[in-house]
Parts: structure tokens; sequence; C-alpha cells
């Protein structure tokens, strides 16, 4: 582990690397302690770059020995790699290193896995498997040889020879070092044929354990999906004569797009109607695709540098959400997506943590792997989208793989290509890309003459990362619904570009309402005085599913915020209003299922921060509670006549329609367990044949204190399933009471299973005990300190994963006092941790401010 050095890298300072990589053979010898890396390079000089240092990266290897042209060279070696007297023309670097996959618990690099050897390379990996350079603009084709006792050893793109103990694997297409991968171990595949738009035959396989296999069929189906989806929608074909896919347990993250090898997190590939829920299988169809797309916006048009990061990220979530609004039903995927924005994005732009979609400096670039440089990032895509309109989108994608197959590319690449297409300046635009923090848009109306004005002001609070935020380009989806419930103005794109600019609606008989940024059209938050009447009206009649479903929101947290401040009761008319949608069997299941929800504890404790308040956790909790007490009152029995029409029948089918009903039939029984004292959920878990049942069943019981038989009847169930298991230890931090939440994960902490140097495991309790609001920041600050115990335990193992959980601390500076005090003294704690790791010292240093 390296010491904590401070050493910052600045997008201006980019330089092209001074050499080409003609090509890159490598050889394995694997062995858990003394892997050994031969690696044969071939060299030209660069004649783009003016810098000719020979300087390749490489961490934690045993150098053995180094070849220039056949000649021993002498080398200087420093912690960061090494440097070398090179000749002025083509060369051939040949180098032979040691390293301990075994002891690799970081998972960066080559590491092992249940005794099965597999690769992240992403970002810098790559340099503590050989001495090469480690950056995305220098691209080359690989040859790869393994050698070792195993069924299956894997590499990227088609397979060249394979003999016992042997395979070798060769990619024609030039990729970067980070799409590099490896696997090699006892696995068994589930295989499939894919024949592409051009007739071409693929052979698919997904790889997994012995005893996963029943767990294939799934993200198979969803592969082939995401391959025809790619080919109708985007006219992307695929490349390779295979594409495998691996199921690794123990991934810091989802997934990783390896070139022809895609490395899975297990969680977000295995799946069985019995041990995943509706969910999951939709995380999992969501996941597939995206790894898979990016063998398009990723890996053949890849970044220059990892400021680029969003250029491939940004664009290939947005396809990916775009593939799932067609595969299920879009306004529930775009409304998932808001609140899943709302809930990790907008903390991350209005606390410390705050930078831009393409950040300008990074000291640890795994840390920004975020809300920000993804989602916001898919978003400013679906708002240029918006902005050149549909046909002018595929054309200026038309044009980016044309232009840009083969290279290591800029967000100035991708602006240009839209400006080519359109001919439109996107200059201002680009502020989305370069300024910090969210927009806030306030609206007033006029009315006068059958004329409604709308007058929006745009601000954005200035931050470290954007001082002097400038005015962006909004596009502002707007309809107007009149008196009568009737759309009396279809949606118009209003494109905001002034600090303060109007709009105006002509020749209307009546007032209308205003249904403001449909679709939630850009990343922005907006303020807009509308009576509570009027809200109900849209909430009613809007012909916008968001905004209908954004009514209810913001009437639920209207309603929340008297009971939170002041134990108020629940407004009656929000609750009837909420009934009436809520009972409308014209209206998709799931779609009413979202309804129901309530903000999240953590939303509704930055709102009352944006007011001026101070949040109090267990206020929040306490508010929270009694509006689901009152909503279950207000259902009533019309709670178990919704559930009865809905609950399935059927053969389980994880696709959108049953998983409709079954979120519908579930938002009711959590209502009716509050009412019936555990009854019904009993009886569900007792008979549920798939998990998204038996999971909702146990989560109601739990929360009202009777869960104890169901939760020991369930461990004696899953014990060996470690997918399962995750959810069991997860769902008893979730549904604890604030005041024991922490005492509750700290006892899991003792349980046998909890490996907590699997990731998986340690996000399922300290992931859960982070977003349990009231229990986490319970006053006793027993959440901080258990958490702060833990990071300090798992940063010397693995920095990437602390790293990523430090963010539970982000919004400390909302709350009381007492809290901050609390919270500040465990940052400082961790910081003063000795051997702290570059990645958690400068996500703290940065939270603590
Ligand atoms: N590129 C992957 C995400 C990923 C990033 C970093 C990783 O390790 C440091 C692993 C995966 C994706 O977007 O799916
Ligand atoms: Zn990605």
């Amino acid at each position: 582990m390296r010491d904590a050095a401070p050493n910052t890298v600045y997008l201006s300072d980019y330089t092209p690397f001074g050499f080409i990589v003609d090509s890159v053979a490598l050889e394995f010898d694997l062995d858990p302690r003394h892997t050994r890396v031969k690696s044969r390079i071939a060299f030209r000089p660069n004649p783009d770059a003016t810098d000719r240092r020979f300087f390749l990266h490489g961490e934690n290897l045993r150098l053995i020995s180094a070849r220039i042209d056949g000649h021993d060279v002498t080398c200087t070696l420093t912690e960061e790699g090494l440097t070398c007297d090179v000749p002025d023309a083509p060369f051939i670097w040949e180098a032979e290193v040691e390293i301990a996959p075994i002891e690799n618990t970081a998972l960066e690099g080559l590491y092992m896995s249940n005794g099965m050897y597999c690769t992240q390379c992403e970002a810098e990996g790559f340099r503590k498997i050989t001495y090469y350079p480690d950056r995305p603009d220098v691209m080359s084709v690989f040859t790869v040889t393994i050698n070792g006792p195993h069924p299956v050893l894997l590499s990227n793109g088609n397979p060249v020879a394979a003999t016992e103990h042997q395979a070798e694997w060769h990619d024609p297409w030039p990729k970067p070092a980070y799409l590099f991968a490896l696997v090699a171990g006892d696995l068994v595949a589930h295989s499939d044929r894919f024949t592409t738009m051009n007739g071409r035959e693929v052979d698919l396989n997904l790889y997994v354990r012995p005893g996963d296999e029943d767990k294939c069929a799934f993200g198979m189906q969803a592969l082939k999906a995401s391959m025809k989806w790619d080919e109708d929608v985007y006219g992307r074909e695929y490349d390779l004569d295979l594409f495998n896919i691996v199921a690794v347990d123990d991934f810091n993250m989802g997934a990783m797009e390896n070139k022809g090898l895609n490395i899975f997190n297990s969680s977000a590939v295995l799946a069985s109607p019995q041990t995943s829920t509706d969910m999951n299988f939709e995380r999992i169809e969501a996941i597939i695709a995206h790894e898979y797309f990016h063998n398009w916006t990723g890996n053949r048009i890849t970044c220059r540098d990892w400021f680029q990061l969003c250029l491939k990220e940004g664009l290939t979530v947005f396809r990916d959400s775009q593939f799932t609004s067609d595969m299920r039903s879009a306004p529930v995927k775009r409304i998932a997506d808001v609140i899943d924005l709302r809930a990790r994005q907008f903390p991350e732009d209005q606390g410390p943590l705050s930078h831009p979609v393409r950040p300008e400096s990074f000291q640890e670039i795994n840390n920004f792997y975020t809300a920000t440089v993804y989602e916001k990032g898919a978003e400013v895509i679906r708002m240029l989208k918006t902005l050149v309109g549909d046909e002018a989108y595929d054309r200026a994608l038309a044009l980016y793989f044309d232009r840009h197959d083969g290279q290591a590319c800029t967000i100035e690449d991708w602006l240009k290509v839209f400006e080519d297409t359109t001919g439109r300046s996107l200059a201002q635009f680009k502020r989305w890309y370069s300024q910090a923090g969210t927009p806030r848009l306030k609206v007033s109306e006029s009315w006068e003459d059958g004329i409604l004005t709308l007058t929006f002001r745009q601000d954005t609070k200035p931050s470290a990362a954007s001082p002097d935020p400038k005015p962006q380009i909004i596009p502002i989806a707007t309809g107007l619904i009149g008196p009568d419930g009737e759309e009396v103005a279809e949606t118009r794109i209003l494109e905001m570009s002034e600090a303060t600019q109007s709009f105006s609606f002509e020749g209307l008989a009546r007032r209308p309402v205003p249904s403001i940024l449909r679709g939630f059209s850009a990343p922005v938050m907006l303020e807009h005085d509308l009576s509570d009447a009027d809200r109900t009206h849209l909430l009613a009649h809007d012909t916008d599913p968001f905004n209908r479903w954004e009514s209810a929101r913001t009437l639920a947290r209207g309603s929340l915020l008297p009971m939170i401040h002041d134990g108020a009761g629940a407004d009656p008319a929000f609750l009837d209003a909420i009934r009436k949608v809520v009972a409308d069997d014209t209206l998709d299941p799931a779609y009413r299922a979202l309804m129901l929800g309530l903000p999240t504890q953590s939303e509704l404790a930055a709102l009352i921060h944006a007011e001026g308040g101070t949040p109090m956790p267990e206020k929040i909790h306490a508010g929270v509670e009694a509006m689901r007490d009152a909503m279950a009152e207000t259902f009533g029995d019309a709670a178990q006549r919704i559930r009865d029409t809905h609950l399935v029948s059927a053969p389980y089918d994880p696709g959108a329609e049953q998983a409709g009903q079954r979120s519908l039939a579930n938002a009711m029984l959590s209502l009716i367990t509050r009412r019936d004292g555990g009854a019904a959920a009993q009886a569900q878990f007792d008979s549920a044949d798939n998990m998204t049942n038996q999971l909702a069943a146990l989560a109601a019981l739990l929360h009202i204190d009777r869960g104890s038989e169901a939760l020991a009847a369930f461990e004696a169930q899953w014990k060996d399933d470690r997918l399962v298991m995750d959810k069991w230890f997860g769902l008893q931090v979730t549904q604890a009471r604030p005041e024991e939440a922490a005492s509750v994960a700290e006892a899991l902490t003792d349980h046998p299973d909890f490996t907590w140097q699997t990731p998986n495991r340690f996000r399922a309790v300290f992931g859960a005990l982070a977003m349990h609001h009231a229990g986490f920041h319970h006053a006793s600050g027993k959440g901080y300190r258990l958490l702060a115990d833990w990071l300090i335990r798992l940063d010397p193992k693995n920095p990437q994963t602390t790293a990523r959980m430090c963010s539970a601390f982000q919004t400390w500076k909302r709350y009381d006092a007492d809290r901050q005090a609390l919270i500040a003294a465990e940052l400082d704690r961790i910081l003063s941790t000795p051997k702290l790791s570059r990645d958690t010292t400068e996500m703290l240093t940065r939270i603590r401010g």
C-alpha cells in the first residue's frame, strides 16, 4: 500500500504519449503467489508527440528482466513505474514480471475469487499486471497466451489455439489496456448463438461456477435482446466471433465491458425466480445491455483520457435507459431514473463532492465513477437529443461512429459531430460538461388578455468546483392543462439560455395550469409555486405521466413537512387524491405503485436544509411513518381488494407486466401489514414461490417487529446462496428501528457468514446502514462510529470500495451542530489512520472540506 501522496492530475496537462504501440503479446504462467507475465511490445516514436520520455506504468510488480531489441536494459524503477533509455526508432520491448494474485485484495489488476483468476483493469489496473503505458489513448492489438491447469482459460477477442493447459487468444481490434481481461478457472458455460444483421454467427457464453447453471438463462436472453436492439436502434453490429461473460463473486463494481470478455459481479448477472427479485431482474437486464453497448460506445470509440469518462459512460447509460424504456414501460423507467438521480446525484452536486460531468482534476480516478459522470452525463445527452430532435440525433450518432471509429476521443469531438450535423453552436451547451451544481429553476406566471406568460430564472449555487456559474441552456418541456382537465397546449420545448427569460402562450380562452418540465426534460430543481388545488388538478389530468407522478410527489412533500415539523396529521385531500389514482384500474399497476412512493428521508432532509432549516432525522422518520399509517387507514379495505386483483397466479415471469402487478400488490401488502398484525404478510411468506414476494413479506414482517421466525426460516432456506444471503443481511438493517439500526449492523458483523472482504457482503450491511437515514444519523453517533471502524479496517484491503462508501458522510453539513461534531470526529479519526489509501484520503479530504 502506497502512502497517501496528493498528486493531482489536471485535464489541462494532457499531452500525447511519445510512442505508438503497434502490437502487444503477453504470456501468463498462472500461480496464486508467483504468476509470471512476459510481455513483448512493439513501440515506435509517435510523430504527433513532442515529449519522448519513455515511462511505463507499473505497480506492485517484481521485475525479473527487461530487454530492448534483445539486449538487457537498465531501468530506473519507482513506486509508479519505470523509465529507461530507448532508441529513436521502432523497437521491441520485452519484460518479465512476477505478481501474486492471491494477495491482491484490492480487486484491481489480476486477482483471485473463489479459486478462479480474473482481472479488473479499468481505470488503472493493468499497471498491476505488467509495465505498460496504462492510459486510454494508447491503443493496440493484443495476443495473449495463458498457461495454467484450469479447464477454462479466457482472454479478449477470438481463440487462436488451445491445448490442455494452454490457450492463445487474439483480439484484432486495437484497444486500450483498461479493456484487457483474463479469466481462468473451473467454470461451466451456458451457451447460445446470435446471428448478426449481416448474417454473422456469434457464439455466446455465460461462464459461471458449477452450481450456478440454473441462473444463466435470463442473462443470456438479455444479452441477445441487447445485441438485437443495438442493431435496430443504432445500426451497431457485434464485431467478433465470440462474446463471453463471466460471473465473479468478488468485484468492486457492477460489471466491466472488457472487449469480448465482459466480467460481471455475480449479483449483476445471476438470476432465478426463486433467488432474485423483479428489481434484480430489471437491473441485470440493464447492466448486461450497458456492458454490451460499451462495445461501440467505449471500446470501438474510447476516451482520450480519464477526464473524458462521461464520453463513454454518459452515452452508454443513456443508451441503456433507452433500451429499458423500449423493453419495459417508458414512463415507469423515466420516473425510476429521476428517483435515482435525486437520491444519488443531487446530494453529490449539492455537497462537498460536487464536480462537473467532465471533471478537470483528480487525485484518484476511481473516485470519479460517480452519479454525476454516469447519470447526469446521461441526462446531458438526453437534453442534447431534445434540443436537436430525434432525427438530427440519429444523424449525429451515425457521424460519430463513422468519424471516430478506432479513436480515443474527447467531449469536444462528441459535441462537434452535433455541431456539424445541425449547424448549431453548442458553446453554451458545453457548460453542462464543465460546470458543477444543479441549477434551480424558478417560475412565475402572469395572465392577461388570454396570454399566459411564464418567466423563468435559473440559478446555480457557486461551489469550489464552479465558483462563478453561468447560465446554461435548459430545455423546458411545457404543456398547458385547461380548467376542465383538457390539454389546451401540447408539449412545447421552451429553450432557455439567459439567466431570466419569459415565454408566452397566446389565444387562451381561460387560464390554464402549466405543466412544466415534462418528462423531467432537464436535471434541474424546479420551483413552481402552484396551489395544492392546481397540483391536484395536474395529478388528475396531466397527459404527461412523469408530471402526473411529480405532482403527487410535490403534494406528498408539502403534506409531509408539517407532519415532520409539528407532528400535524396527514392532509386528507392529499390522501384522497392518492387513493383515487392508485385505485384507477385504467393505469399501469407499476405506475400506480410509484404513485404511492414517498420521497426518501434523505431527500426530505435535503429539502428542509435547502429551506433554511435543520433536518432532525428522528422527526423525519416519525413523520414518514405517520404518513404511511395514514395511508394504511385511508386505503382501509381497498388495500386488500387492490392486492387481490393484482395477485399473479400465472407461472413467474420477470417481465414488466407481472413485475408491475407484484409491485402494486406488495405495496398494498405493506399497508395491510400496518393494520392486520402481520397475518397477510406471514401467509405470503409461507407460500411464496418467488423471491419478490418472499422478500416483500419478510420486509413487511420485520417492519412491525414480527419477523424473527421468518428471518430464521429464510436463513435456513438460503444459507448456501451467497446472493440471497446478501439480501438477508441487508434487510435486517433496512427494516430496523432507528435506535437499533447500528446495533443490528454490528451484531451482523459477528455472523460467521459476514465475509467482510467480499464487497457485496460489506455493502449489504454497511450500504444498508448508510441508507437508513434515521438509523445512520441516530443522535448517539453509533452509526457514524461503526461505519468509521469498518472503513478503517477495509481500507488497507480494498481502498476502492472503502472510498466509495465514504460518500455516506457527504451530506454531513446539513445536520445540527452535535451531529456535525460527531461526524467530524469520525472523519478525522479515519484521516489520521496511518497509511490510509490515496482513494480514501482524497474522498475524506474533499468531504471534510
Ligand atoms: N466501466 C464499467 C464500470 C467499472 C469501472 C471501474 C471498475 O473498477 C475500477 C469496474 C467497473 C461500467 O461502466 O460498467
Ligand atoms: Zn459503463
